[in-house]
């Protein structure tokens, strides 16, 4: 990946400084606008503000991509007038007497590849208006690749605003310079549409909101223990025993749409393949592959503890003794990596239950003559890799595939230094064990990502109220006997915001973090509360690794972010996306 600009750390706060004195100097402040992600480098001039042309028009060539990116950007700036929330005051606004006519694009290299580690960055100029006004204003976006190219359209949507409520015209702040490029690669969500099933166009809608945030990686959690949703004609029993219903499924031509809905914004799709944990529901196709499918169970009676001597993790775990489930792993897996045009591919390896494998009599008898539950993980894993890799794929597994609560951490699986770990548990210690053991590593840590969170199971422990409510343990809400967002508390934008994912890391070990995940895991999420459990929370993840938002100090800057996320979020309802307040409208209308 080529850094285009270098030192991004400390020239955008010299640059901010400078402009902010200079700034306060000059009545321009009438004209804001939010931007979000806060870009790398903003200069902001010193100007009279200029209209938009009604006939403004975007000016681009070579590429389908761009093509199609102009004409909904040229769409969304004709239909949005945006006028910033908190923004009131027009004292001290000038108008040049120009208006803008076009923003001119130019790319350096049309046919650049969307994948990991792609140059993302991009350049906007609009100049013109000087105190002469002797010609008329223009815009340049210039970016590498149409992926850069992209970025920029949306920011530049986001420099433009209205003046008033009376009046529609569209205006960009006077003479203003961006620089910007992300500080990590991988910036993502995981969507799980196993436990409850989401609609293409839902999937789409959020695409379309991921790209307003410069998000760029869409984790794909197909399939789990309570549902096959996957149409695949290799195996074809899969989805047609294993899926909710008959629509309650993506057939290829769905799969297609997403992924080409996704590439045309500059979004990757990473599918994962949940396995040999959570496979529940491949035992309607497959009974015999399955270990403990009939484990799923409503309480009471019996606890966790009493049947797996542990926390509930899957429930149907593939049989790793069994050649049969090799024949089906390699098609599922065959298929799904010529399905998703993207280089990686998502193997799982999450929670595997020593208590689930000990319920087949096999895996008892080869555990009696001798043989290991890890042997038996590395077996099943080192397969799995092999069909991955002979798709000249790049595998990611969780990190439970070398770090695991039940299962013994120092003689696990050790996959090759090319895979990439994900993690979820223990925060900044587990992202410290991966990238020391020298894998690169994806941050997804359920205590700041997990936006599943304080929702769910049971009444929970509160002592204050042991008398008023009912905390006994056999009470908790059941899921179907499999994962369950079982976690506390609920990840609020602050934090997810606040989350630095190389904390504690030595800077090679910094070098090996990718970046990013939030987790929508849909025990209890649906259509109905999708855009108000991703947004504005994926917001916050995304500025946090597209800028990192610190100031000299390296303390985030909570009061700005909040304006400005508070606009992103008007901003993001008014573009159709149902992102949830994150104050009472009060506070906005009573600003300082
Ligand atoms: N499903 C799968 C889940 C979870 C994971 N994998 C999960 C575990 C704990 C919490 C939330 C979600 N429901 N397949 C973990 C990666 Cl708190």
């Amino acid at each position: 990946m080529r850094r285009v600009y270098g030192n991004i750390g400390l020239v955008p706060w010299l640059a901010h400084f400078v402009v902010a004195l200079f700034r306060s100097l000059t009545c321009t402040d009438a004209f804001e606008v939010h931007l979000w992600p806060q870009p790398q480098l903003v200069e902001w001039g010193n100007g009279p503000a200029i209209a938009l042309s009604e006939n403004f028009y975007i000016n681009a060539d070579g590429s389908d991509v761009l093509d199609q990116a102009v004409k909904r950007y040229k769409s969304l700036l004709h239909r949005e007038r945006w006028l910033p929330i908190q923004s009131s005051s027009e004292q001290g606004w000038s108008q040049c007497s120009y208006e803008l006519g076009s923003l001119e694009i130019v790319v350096r290299d049309t046919g650049a590849k969307l994948e990991h580690g792609v140059d993302e960055s991009y350049t906007i100029y609009v100049k013109g208006c000087d105190a002469v006004r002797t010609a008329p204003p223009t815009a340049l976006l210039s970016a590498d690749t149409v992926w850069g190219a992209l970025h920029g359209l949306e920011t530049f949507s986001q420099l433009v605003r209205c003046r008033n409520s009376a009046n529609s015209k569209r205006f960009i702040p006077h003479n203003v310079l961006i620089n910007d490029t992300p500080n990590f690669p991988h910036r993502g969500i995981i969507l799980d549409t196993s436990r409850n099933f989401y609609p293409v166009d839902a999937i789409l809608r959020t695409l379309q909101a991921m790209a307003y945030n410069k998000l760029n990686v869409f984790h794909w959690h197909i399939t789990d223990s309570h549902s096959f949703p996957l149409e695949l004609s290799k195996e074809p029993e899969l989805a047609n025993l294993g899926a909710y219903g008959e629509k309650e499924r993506y057939s290829s031509s769905d799969v297609r749409k997403i992924i080409e809905f996704a590439r045309l914004r500059g979004v990757r799709v990473i599918p994962e393949i949940d396995m040999p944990g959570h496979t529940g529901s491949w035992a309607e196709a497959y009974p015999d592959i399955v270990a403990c499918h009939d484990q799923f169970w409503l309480p009471p009676p019996g606890l966790w503890s009493e049947r797996f001597g542990a926390e509930p993790g899957g429930v149907g775990q593939l049989n790793p003794l069994r050649s049969q489930t090799y024949k089906v792993v390699k098609n599922v897996v065959d298929e799904v990596a010529d399905m998703f045009s993207d280089n990686f591919f998502h193997g799982g390896g999450d929670e595997v239950n020593q208590g689930c494998w000990n319920n087949s009599t096999d895996i008892r008898d080869y555990v009696k003559g001798g043989g290991t539950l890890n042997e038996l993980l590395t077996k099943f894993i080192t397969k799995a890799h092999s069909y991955i890799t002979a798709k000249k794929k790049t595998a990611i597994y969780w990190e439970d595939v070398i770090l695991s609560g039940s299962i013994n951490v120092s003689t696990l699986v050790l996959p090759p230094k090319t895979t990439i770990l994900q993690t979820w548990n223990r925060g900044p210690a587990n992202t410290k064990l991966l990238t020391s053991a020298g894998y690169r590593t994806i941050v997804s840590s359920s205590d700041f990502f997990y936006l599943d969170c304080g929702r769910g199971g049971w009444v929970g422990n509160d002592s204050r109220y042991d008398q008023q409510v009912d905390n006994d343990p056999l009470n908790r809400v059941n899921y179907g006997g499999d994962g369950g967002s079982w976690c506390a508390p609920f990840k609020t934008w602050a934090r997810v915001y606040d989350y630095d994912i190389t904390f504690n890391l030595t800077s090679k070990e910094a070098k090996l973090v990718l970046g990013g995940e939030v987790a929508l895991w849909s025990e209890q999420a649906d259509e109905t509360v999708l855009d108000s459990l991703l947004w504005p929370r994926s917001s916050a993840l995304a500025e946090s690794l597209w800028s990192g938002n610190r100031g000299p100090n390296g303390m985030k800057r909570y009061a700005e972010a909040l304006n400005r996320l508070n606009d992103w979020r008007y901003r993001l309802l008014a573009r159709g996306i149902n992102a949830e307040p994150l104050q009472p409208y009060w506070c906005l209308k009573h600003p300082g």
